[in-house]
């Protein structure tokens, strides 16, 4: 099989980390090669960056909040997400693009256009496969809340601003329904397990 990338979506407390870690035991369970990754981060120069922008001693603005995630998403790109297609492994990235239109675009307001523009000419590619964990932000917060540590700098915006980001990741899953598969993260743990491996084995299905 050639190589895919496929990322996870979700707003504060969508609870991606079990997720990543199933899909990426049911890609390994058929011998292929499963790069997984992080945005941002992902590459020295990409977790440096990572710390500038979650750093809540910053303020940032949110054209260069922007461009710091691409920098970040550039470097990988070219550092790790391409090599890797290219030997034919499977990249697994926790967020990808698609966290820019929401969070930058929605959540701070910033033309999706000029978001559009950086994605088509520092990244170029697009994810095969999207899963987008949609839960209610208030219950995503308890979650944090429940969780503990430190909030970072974007964790802590306001409520609306997670609305926001949530609407944007919803009608950009309408847009694309092919890449798309939208996840209701407000069930339990186990049961948001079980829909993703499901819709990925689907996915797969029809790759081969
Ligand atoms: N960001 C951006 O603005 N623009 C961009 O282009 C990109 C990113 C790429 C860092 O990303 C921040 O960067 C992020 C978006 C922004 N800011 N925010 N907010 P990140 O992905 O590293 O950060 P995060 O979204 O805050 O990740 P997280 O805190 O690790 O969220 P999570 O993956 O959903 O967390 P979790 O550990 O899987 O789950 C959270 C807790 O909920 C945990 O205690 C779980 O046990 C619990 N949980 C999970 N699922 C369930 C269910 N189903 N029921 C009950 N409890 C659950």
């Amino acid at each position: 099989m050639s190589g895919r990338l496929i990322s996870v979506e979700g707003g504060e407390g969508a609870g991606k980390s079990s997720v990543m870690a199933a899909i990426r035991a049911a890609i390994e369970s058929r011998n292929v090669e499963v790069v997984q990754t992080r945005e941002p981060g992902g590459t020295a120069v990409g977790e440096a960056i990572r710390a500038l922008l979650l750093d809540p001693a910053h303020t940032i603005a949110a054209p260069a909040e922007l461009l710091l995630m691409f920098a970040a998403r550039a470097q990988l790109v070219r550092e790790l997400v391409q090599p890797a297609l290219a030997r034919g492994a499977w990249v697994l990235s926790d967020r990808f693009s698609d966290a820019s239109f929401a969070y930058q675009g929605g959540g701070r307001g910033i033309d999706s256009a000029l978001v559009a523009e950086l994605e088509r000419g520092f990244v170029g590619i697009k994810p095969d496969l999207t899963f987008l964990l949609d839960v209610d932000v208030r219950q995503g917060h308890a979650r944090l809340a429940g969780r503990g540590g430190v909030r970072d700098r974007i964790e802590r915006e306001r409520e609306d601003f997670f609305e926001r980001v949530r609407q944007i990741y919803l009608q950009r899953a309408a847009a694309e329904p092919a890449r798309f598969r939208v996840i209701d993260a407000g069930a339990e743990q186990a049961a948001v397990v079980t829909a993703v491996t499901a819709a990925l084995d689907a996915a797969i299905a029809a790759w081969t």
